[in-house]
């Protein structure tokens, strides 16, 4: 293409031969600059790639994003998480993925420039970041030993020679005297370098992609191919009456897709249900037990309706959803394993749930052998676990937030004291014991919206797990409470529809809610925190009527 010609122009018959020469210096050392940061960049894209690559022969989990991001999620206080499941809800962990790459970035460039001036230094700190990867992968809970530090290590080894290459290409010119010289560094020889390393990491990225994909295939296969048997102890039909014809109502079936996600995975867990086992151990074990996905099939299945909520769930928040579950009743299991409950005498008082990815979920061995519903869950509305919700196991207990009951992908059942063991959650500021709090929202009409004068269909809907809802409330600015119509109750394990026809007039109202447990106790006014045990407070909704 003529290129060399074409660098050769050189007109500018204004400018002094001196500052011609100045602006040159000054733009050779900006491409430079800009070089040695793309040098850093390219850096750090080796090591992450070929980390893909060798985190394929290893564990998905062990790659360094995944690796630092676990340990950064872990690391998080309390408070800030809680913020983060509230403000960026489901999307939480994509904001945490894309702010560790856009440091990883920052730092690449740092790093580039700093090769620059010290091309060995620049190598020395890449290999640094890669021990800092290399430690979080090898300490993750789930982390099958040093072989989990390998992609952090081969990565940063990797991107630290690339470097040590590349920037030898931008600082070969200097003349004997120290100086720069223009023209001097190896143009081309950092284009055919940059080129390759580009190329090859794409591919190393790619491969290690597609590689680490395949691993899920086997778990993507082995969920295709279950059928769930007809359960032995069937759930008693929902009423027709327990779903009010409301448009906005929440429907009292959360379908799969719509059920909120919350949990600490930023790689979602692809278990294989042919090689997934569970053991059952601990105090008071007489009998340790292991089972394979088949053989909790092949055992009586109890069908039930279970509405399940999160902890960090504010007033008026979406992190509720209720779904027809299949499973194993859980005592039963237990009693097969000789466990008796602290009430009758048992040695443990807590059941550590551990899962494949190192959750670890404490839940109190007396409410799941009190004579409630608590399960190994194996399907969620007519189909297997979804991979989000926990294939091929997850536990539940009725009445309990998800942080104390609902272990998804569950591999490891031990019984233990409250006295020796806290849990994940536990210890980072939740309380040891949770059990849901009775809670109302409206979920139509929304919030500052513009109904028209006349009759509105307030609607929502009411929980207390395990208690069931017995009165909802409704109260229109300062006047007085008045009774909602309440739909059927499927079970006390179940949230509960209401209706309330609001002859609305015009100007702003504010409408609030409360319901009463099974037990009579009404909800409280009180306001807390969803640290550490769960919010309270009446939800309330202000709307302009037109
Ligand atoms: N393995 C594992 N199980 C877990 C969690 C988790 O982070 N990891 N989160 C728990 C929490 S806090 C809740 S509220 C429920 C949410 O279940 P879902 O995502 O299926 O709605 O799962 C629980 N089980
Ligand atoms: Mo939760």
């Amino acid at each position: 293409m003529g290129s060399r010609s074409r660098t050769e122009v050189r007109s500018n018959p204004a400018a002094s031969r001196f500052r011609m020469r100045t602006v040159r210096i000054n733009r050779t050392a900006l491409t430079r600059n800009t070089l040695a940061a793309l040098s850093g960049l390219l850096a750090g894209f080796a090591a992450l790639t070929v980390a893909e690559l060798v985190s394929a022969a290893v564990r998905p989990q062990a790659s360094p994003v995944t690796a630092v991001g676990g340990a950064a999620i872990d690391r998080t206080p309390t408070g800030v998480k809680d913020w983060a499941i509230r403000t960026f809800g489901e999307n939480d962990k994509i904001v945490l993925q894309l702010g560790i790459v856009a440091t990883l970035a920052l730092l690449a460039v740092a790093v580039g420039l700093l090769a620059l001036r010290h091309r060995r230094t620049g190598s020395a700190a890449v290999l640094v970041f890669g021990a800092v990867g290399t430690a979080a992968a090898v300490s993750r809970p789930d982390s099958t030993g040093f072989t989990d530090g390998l992609p952090s290590l081969v990565g940063a080894v990797a991107g630290a020679i690339l470097l040590y290459v590349l920037v030898g290409r931008l600082t070969r010119a200097r003349t004997a005297a120290g100086q720069e010289e223009e023209s001097g560094w190896d143009r081309r020889g950092f284009l055919i370098a940059a080129t390759a390393a580009a190329a090859a990491s794409t591919a190393a990225g790619a491969v290690g992609r597609a590689l680490n994909g395949r691993s899920a295939q086997d778990a993507v296969a082995s969920r295709d191919a279950v059928r769930l048997p007809a359960p032995a102890s069937p759930a008693k039909p929902v009423p027709a009456g327990a779903q009010p014809r409301v448009r906005g109502i929440s429907p009292f079936t959360t379908p799969n897709d719509d059920f909120y996600r919350v949990d600490t995975a930023l790689v979602i867990p692809k278990v294989d249900a042919n090689t997934w086992r569970l053991r059952i151990h601990g105090k008071g074990v007489r009998r340790d037990l292991e089972f394979g996905y088949q053989d909790l099939l092949n055992r009586p299945l109890i069908q039930r309706e279970i509405t399940l909520c999160c902890v960090s769930n504010e007033v008026g928040g979406p992190y509720i959803g209720h779904a027809r579950w299949i499973g194993v009743r859980l005592a039963d299991l237990l009693k097969e394993a000789g466990v008796k409950p602290p009430s009758r005498g048992g040695e443990a008082d807590q059941i550590i749930a551990r899962s494949v990815d190192g959750m670890t979920l404490g839940t109190p061995v007396e409410d799941v052998m009190d004579g409630r519903d608590a399960m190994l869950a194996v399907g969620m509305n007519g189909e297997p676990l979804p991979f989000v919700h926990g294939f091929p196991v997850r536990m539940l207990v009725p009445g309990l937030y998800g942080y104390v009951s609902a272990c998804k992908w569950i591999e490891d059942i031990e019984l233990t004291t409250f006295d020796s063991y806290d849990a994940y959650w536990v210890k980072r500021d939740w309380a040891r014991e949770a059990p849901i709090k009775t809670q109302s929202r409206i979920d139509t009409p929304k919030p500052f919206g513009r109904p028209e004068a006349g009759t509105v269909m307030v609607a929502g809907v009411a929980w207390a797990q395990h208690r069931g809802i017995e009165k909802v409330e409704i109260r229109v600015d300062d006047g007085p409470w008045r009774p909602a119509q309440l739909a059927d109750q499927a079970t006390v394990d179940t949230w509960r529809q209401w209706t309330y026809p609001w002859k609305a007039t015009p100007g702003s109202h504010t409408l609030t809610v409360r319901a009463t447990d099974g037990t009579g106790e009404t909800q409280t006014e009180k306001r807390t925190k969803t640290v550490p045990d769960g919010a309270s407070g009446w939800h309330s909704v202000v709307v302009s009527v037109d």
